[in-house]
């Protein structure tokens, strides 16, 4: 932790600062001005109990109706740009292009509009988790149908708002989706083992590389926006630095990790070592073919390429040594082998999953250099959970390290950082946790109707580093 930051640490020039939400975590309106259902909305009417306290996204924090607030927040921030998403369902309630919903385009070019009427760059994720029912019907992400269904809805988003979004994200943290397809991680609340995971991850992938072309094909030329897709996981090092074992293990962990998605879109295809390991275990177990789906020389052709810059969600680390978990946690894949611990000096949020460990990222960042020849990285997702509180003093600390660390990166190891983007503005629904967890910089208080917006210290405290660019002790953590 630099608790005593050596010298004056300036962030390079241009360096973009934002904030992140996601549409089903904050914008309410669930079922207003023509919205179509969505996996979420269904799971969480149909099954509330299993929902931390029965919550919902349906009214979250009303962006829907006050998002003028939060870009009020977002310019006082003095913000280069403002990651939210769109919800496919508002767009066309089905998910079929052919429907579209116009007061839904007109929801989001308000919105657009606000943001750059205040000098805000919107950058957009296509799709934050949020699937429409009726494609989940037809068999969701595994069936590989709906790798079209996504790309004409990305067609409707470039049409009509590319003349002036011009950062995408097509699919946030796909490692994540599929954990929705094969241990009731998340709504679709499906358990298919890992040919579910695998399958959806599949999809996933085929899906961004189809709009990456799209756009290529018909809109860059015009709009000259970027594409990247958002990829998250913790970041895996070597219970024993001196273990060759535990430098290999930590290896395939940090590949089945974030290599699954993207080793397929820097390189081709997907990591080796996935494809030996998974393929292995699946003859072992005597099934007639692979859990891990195979590409085809033309899909390879298409995925390779296709990110204009890295697009890291990151939040945590863990030790990992060989072996298999006799506890497995369904939350590391138990193909790659590894167990993991933590040391016991690491600080723990009130999310046990969130574990303080900033040099974690500081590694790896240096290792998507080194692994995909140092690309434009934007850190599109980092940010600290408590119980919601005004005075934040721990998220201080975590954004004050974690952008440490990234100084470091950048100016040690030469790392081509360009961005960083604090998970999130607001407090707001998360997800399987409901209201349990809060992540903002701005406190929300979901027990009253209007959900007043109080800024927290941790915001003021980024709103002095992203008006200044500097990250030093003048920064004080209770300014
Ligand atoms: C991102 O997900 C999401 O994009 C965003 O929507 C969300 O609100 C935000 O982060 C904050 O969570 O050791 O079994 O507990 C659990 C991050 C690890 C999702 C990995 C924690 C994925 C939640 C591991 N998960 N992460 S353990």
């Amino acid at each position: 932790m630099p608790k005593n930051l050596k010298s004056s640490n300036k962030f390079p020039d241009g360096f973009m600062f934002g904030t992140s939400t996601a549409a089903y975590q904050i914008e309410g309106a669930w079922n207003e001005d023509g919205k179509g259902e969505n996996i979420w909305d269904k799971m969480v009417h149909t099954h509330p109990e299993l929902i931390k306290d029965s919550a919902n996204g349906d009214v979250a924090c009303d962006s829907y109706h006050k998002y003028k607030e939060d870009v009020a927040l977002a310019k006082a921030l003095n913000l280069k740009f403002y990651r939210f998403s769109i919800s496919w369902t508002r767009i066309t309630p089905t998910g079929e292009a052919h429907k579209i919903n116009p007061k839904g385009i007109e929801y989001y070019n308000r919105l657009i509009d606000e943001l750059l009427a205040n000098n805000i760059e919107p950058l957009v994720t296509m799709y934050h988790w949020d699937l429409p029912q009726y494609l989940q019907d037809l068999g969701g992400w595994v069936n590989p149908i709906i790798a079209d269904y996504f790309k004409e809805y990305a067609k409707v988003l470039f049409s009509n708002f590319g003349d002036r979004v011009k950062w995408w994200i097509t699919i946030n943290e796909p490692m994540e989706t599929c954990k929705g397809y094969s241990f009731c991680n998340y709504a679709p609340y499906l358990n298919l083992s890992n040919t579910g995971y695998y399958r959806a991850g599949h999809t996933q992938l085929l899906a961004h590389s189809k709009v990456y072309h799209l756009y290529n094909d018909m809109f860059r030329e015009k709009q000259k926006g970027k594409i990247s897709i958002s990829i998250n996981g913790m970041f895996f090092i070597p219970k024993n630095v001196d273990s060759e074992k535990d430098i290999e293990t930590a290896e395939r962990a940090n590949q089945f990790e974030r290599g699954w998605f993207s080793h397929p879109i820097y390189k081709g295809d997907y990591p080796p070592v996935m494809r030996e390991w998974v393929d292995r275990k699946c003859k072992s177990e005597g099934r007639p073919w692979s859990t891990l789906p195979t590409f085809s020389e033309e899909e390879i052709k298409l995925l390779k390429g296709t990110a204009d810059f890295y697009a890291l969600n990151h939040y945590s680390t863990r030790f990992v040594t060989n072996g298999i978990d006799p506890n497995p946690n369904p939350n590391y894949n138990p193909d790659a082998e590894y167990i993991i611990s933590v040391d016991k000096s690491w600080p723990v949020s009130i999310a046990p999953w969130l574990i303080v460990v900033p040099e974690g990222l500081h590694k790896l960042l240096v290792w998507i250099k080194n692994e995909y020849n140092n690309p434009p990285i934007i850190i599109t997702e980092n940010g600290y959970a408590d119980d919601g509180r005004l005075n934040d003093l721990e998220r201080i600390d975590y954004i004050k390290s974690h952008l440490y660390a990234t100084l470091q990166a950048i100016n040690d190891d030469k790392c081509n950082v360009i961005g960083y983007t604090c998970w999130s503005l607001l407090d707001n629904f998360e997800w399987m946790d409901g209201y349990r967890y809060h992540f903002g910089l701005v406190n929300i208080d979901f027990n009253n109707p209007q959900r007043p917006r109080v800024p927290k210290a941790s915001y003021q405290f980024f709103k002095a580093i992203v008006t200044t660019g500097i990250l030093n002790d003048s920064v004080s953590p209770t300014s």
